[in-house]
């Protein structure tokens, strides 16, 4: 059999049914998921300490940004502790020549808590990078409600059958509402940012463009890993540990080191935040 889980049957005949297969974590990915908690609840840490060097009225990335990594550590320790995550049933049909086709059952590990992070996590990322350009209320509203959208939709392909068009029709939406997101950035985040000038243009064409890069990654990524099963459970949180950390503190590092030296940066959002 070429089952990972075939070691009792090995005598049996082959008339009956090939027994399930099991993709799951070891101890390479539970390591892995452990050392994000502890990065994620560190950063956490620096980012609420680094508010406290500014007066509350210009704390708002602070703010935001601290919560985008305090989201992604209970994430994590869920995640490590073995919770958020559940086994998708996956049924292949594999056809032989000259005997009849069988279909070999898969059980993957999917863990879904990364949705609910991402859920919340990727609207606050978008509400740093459209406040940073100025957007207005309308622009931000509907690109987090695309953003939204693409993370649900993707837990659902997450979840989809593979014998029909669950799995690759609910990728195919999520893709499109991704590219909703981009083009919120790109167009009207860019068209803003260009009229303030100077620094925080400069600064929001480079965070943005960061962004953009390591977020293409996630649905490439996901593509090899819940979608192709090419990649293991370990290889596949190992991925997804590089992208986290540097999406979400390499970002929020960037973005609150530049706010101490780039005076321009939220000047004129003390009005909604707090007055002061
Ligand atoms: C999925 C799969 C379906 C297609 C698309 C996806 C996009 C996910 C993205 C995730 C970004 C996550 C971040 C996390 C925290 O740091 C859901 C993987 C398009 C863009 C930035």
């Amino acid at each position: 059999s070429s089952s990972t889980a075939g070691h009792h049957h090995t005598s049996l005949p082959s008339i009956l049914p090939d027994s399930p297969e099991y993709q799951t974590v070891g101890e390479t990915g539970k390591r892995t998921l452990w050392v994000v908690f502890v990065i994620m609840t560190l950063a956490s840490a620096a980012f609420a300490g680094m508010s406290w060097t500014v007066p509350i009225n210009k704390r708002i990335f602070h703010f935001i940004t601290t919560l985008i990594t305090i989201f992604a550590a209970l994430s994590y320790f869920a995640m490590a502790t073995g919770h958020g995550v559940a086994y998708h049933h996956i049924v292949v049909n594999e056809s032989h020549p000259h005997v009849p086709d069988t279909e070999h059952e898969i059980y993957r590990q999917v863990f879904f808590a990364r949705y609910i992070d991402w859920t919340v996590t990727t609207p606050l990322l978008l509400l740093d990078l459209c406040l940073l350009a100025g957007l207005n209320g309308a622009h931000i509203l509907m690109a987090i409600i695309a953003d939204v959208i693409m993370i649900l939709t993707g837990l659902f392909a997450a979840f989809g059958a593979e014998s029909n068009p669950q799995k690759w029709g609910w990728y195919t939406i999520s893709c499109i509402a991704y590219l909703v997101v981009i083009w919120h950035l790109a167009l009207h985040g860019r068209a803003m940012a260009m009229s303030k000038g100077g620094n925080v243009a400069r600064f929001f064409g480079a965070l943005a463009a960061f962004t953009l890069i390591l977020w293409t990654a996630y649905p490439i990524v996901w593509g090899f890993a819940d979608g192709a099963r090419r990649v293991s459970i370990d290889a596949e949180i190992m991925c997804y540990a590089v992208l986290d950390v540097l999406a979400k503190v390499g970002f929020g590092a960037w973005l609150l080191i530049s706010h101490a030296t780039i005076p321009e940066i939220g000047l004129e959002l003390g009005g909604f935040w707090a007055h002061g």
